[in-house]
């Protein structure tokens, strides 16, 4: 049975009448739980608002520009007779992350005539270990009120952290990643007299070149992946002119911001039309369409002007054919996880440079191994053993011994990471899923054969739930099941290498006197080439492939 759900604003602290100043959603909209519905902005912090129910929007209530608060209903959702409705009103399932918007009230008044004054993190409701996802300041900054200092990431929202006072940062407490809450101090910045009234050196040593004038660097790749990147400084070599003064702060909503970290854009370079020169969801993809194709309009067009056109690989639009001119067609719309997954891969592929490397493993032995535990395993009805699971642990070691490989690109740095989460391709009607099997180094190859096992039936029977498809640092792709020798998998971004399997086959191999039968595991590693260069992968192909070949290696 459908019923009409309402979300409502959670708990957004004492605030009564803050702006939505972005609205995401229409009618006839299906979402789901977490989707972003609005961004709404208090005096001192932007938040998300995110849907507690899963279903169709029947009407939304808001519009840029309304002003809301607590229990505010924002959308009318009509929830299927399967849609996992958490809470028959939305206020009641209101997601605890409602960042409180609370100004920052433990920041010391500046002293008069100067002084050193630590500006802290507000009260963001009941999350205590809150990670920073970006952090916009460093020490010699001068900042304003108002500027951001960093993003803050809870399970459900994120949201930027606002200076409360102006001056010459002297010092930064945290870092990309600190674990952060109320209170944590965040910088300490000098204000007042005593503070340098002018720009600091970071600003005052890059002014900004003049919108209309070329600039000679290449695009860079942190403007746009370097894919992109170089597509576009093919087509137009002219730099593009940043739509912001060098060292400016950007004024953007933390869902705007993951959008661009998402694509790798530089919000810096894009020009903002929103209220008060914040950078909406428009500003930014104008300005991705724009500089694939090559033609950037507004500001950052003239930089580019004169020159597009001129190469050899301008972007030519989508082959449009009327293909029943030459027979019978049917037409059938992609599945949602198909559309979903797309977009992931055609990014994926067009901004990694990756290269994929082969290697053939001798799994002679663990094979064998495997059919023996199977066999003791039928008897006592335990779960089955896959070369998955194997292949899970023995990835895992490879990771532990290389440990760019258990890695993300952010930037200019890499994130390594100390946790072991293996992600795996599951075939299903709908499409390619890649559920993740967390904490693989603290698993044994039996459970890790039930869990895997499991989450590929929930994956096949539409059940997976968000949690269950995300946090993995490098997948598996397998093939084994169905055939094929090698193939060349694509990057899952962020991660920074994928492993890809087919099918073991008996092969004569040379043991230095004769040729011997080995059953034979062909391995295909694609690594991103901007991290994991070709001797490295070929060490990591090599040690892994060691491993299957002599699985008691994995204890040492
Ligand atoms: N070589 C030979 N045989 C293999 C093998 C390999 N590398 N891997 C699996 N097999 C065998 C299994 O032992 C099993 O045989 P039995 O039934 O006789 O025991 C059979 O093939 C079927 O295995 P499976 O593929 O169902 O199970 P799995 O645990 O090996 O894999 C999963 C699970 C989820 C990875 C797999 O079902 C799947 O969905 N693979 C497709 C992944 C994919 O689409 N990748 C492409 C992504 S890019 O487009």
């Amino acid at each position: 049975m459908s019923q009409i759900i309402e979300v409502k604003v959670p708990d957004i602290g004492d605030f009564a009448e803050v702006p939505v100043i972005e609205l995401y959603v229409k009618v006839g909209d299906s979402i789901k739980v977490d989707d972003a519905i609005a961004t709404l902005e208090s005096d001192k912090a932007t938040m998300d608002v995110p849907s507690t129910v899963d279903g169709v929007i029947k009407e939304v209530l808001v519009q840029l520009g309304s002003k809301v608060g607590e229990g505010t209903v924002l959308i009318k959702v009509e929830t299927g007779g399967a849609a996992a409705a958490p809470a028959p009103a939305a206020h009641a399932a209101a997601p605890a992350a409602a960042p409180a918007a609370a100004p920052v009230a433990v920041a010391a008044a500046p002293a008069a005539g100067g002084g050193v004054v630590e500006v802290k993190v507000p009260d963001i409701g009941d999350f205590a270990e809150v990670p920073v996802i970006e952090l916009y300041v460093k020490v010699g900054d001068s900042i304003k009120v108002d500027d951001a200092i960093a993003t803050l990431e809870s399970d459900k929202a994120t949201m930027d952290v606002p200076s409360t006072v102006a001056g010459t940062i002297k010092e930064v407490l945290v870092q990309l990643g600190s674990k952060v809450g109320e209170g944590t101090v965040l910088i300490k910045v000098e204000t007042g007299a005593s503070a340098p009234a002018a720009a600091p050196v970071a600003q005052a040593a890059a002014p900004a070149p003049a919108a209309a004038a070329p600039v000679s660097a290449p695009v860079s790749a942190s403007t746009l992946g370097p894919a992109v990147a170089s597509m576009v400084a093919a087509t137009a070599p002219a730099a593009l002119a940043p739509a912001l003064p060098a060292g400016s702060k950007v004024h953007a909503s933390p869902s705007v911001r993951a959008y661009a970290r998402e694509l790798g854009v530089d919000l810096s370079k894009v020009a903002a039309t929103g209220p008060k020169n914040r950078i909406v969801k428009e500003d930014l993809t104008k300005y991705v369409k724009g500089v694939m194709s090559g033609a950037i309009s507004g500001p950052v067009a003239a930089a580019a002007g004169g020159v597009v056109g001129g190469g050899v690989l301008d972007l030519l639009p989508w082959p449009k054919v009327d293909f029943a001119k030459f027979g019978e067609i049917e037409v059938k719309p992609l599945s949602r996880i198909k559309k979903i997954s797309g977009q992931n891969l055609s990014r994926n592929w067009v901004m990694i440079p990756a290269v994929t490397y082969h290697e053939d493993a001798d799994i002679t032995d663990i094979e064998a191994f495997r059919v023996l535990l199977n066999k003791e395993n039928e008897k006592g009805g335990g779960a089955k053993l896959t070369m998955l699971a194997f292949l899970m642990k023995a990835c895992v070691k490879g990771l532990q011994k290389f440990p760019e490989f258990n890695a993300s690109l952010d930037g200019d740095n890499l994130v390594l990471k100390k946790y072991y989460n293996i992600g795996f391709a599951a075939d299903t009607p709908n499409g390619l899923m890649v559920p993740v099997v967390k904490n693989v180094d603290k698993k044994s190859v039996f459970e890790l054969a039930q869990e895997s096992g499991d989450l590929a039936k929930q994956a096949r029977d539409g059940k997976l739930k968000p949690a269950d498809m995300s946090g993995a640092c490098f997948t598996i792709s397998s093939l084994g099941g169905i055939g094929g020798t090698y193939f060349a998998p694509i990057v899952n971004a962020p991660e920074v290498a994928i492993l890809g399997v087919n099918k073991s086959a008996m092969k004569p191999v040379w043991d230095g006197k004769a040729f011997v039968p080995r059953l034979t595991l062909p391995l295909s590693l694609t690594a991103d080439h901007r991290v994991i260069d070709g001797a490295l992968a070929t060490r990591f192909n090599v040690y892994v492939a060691q491993l299957l070949a002599d699985f008691r290696r994995v204890a040492l």
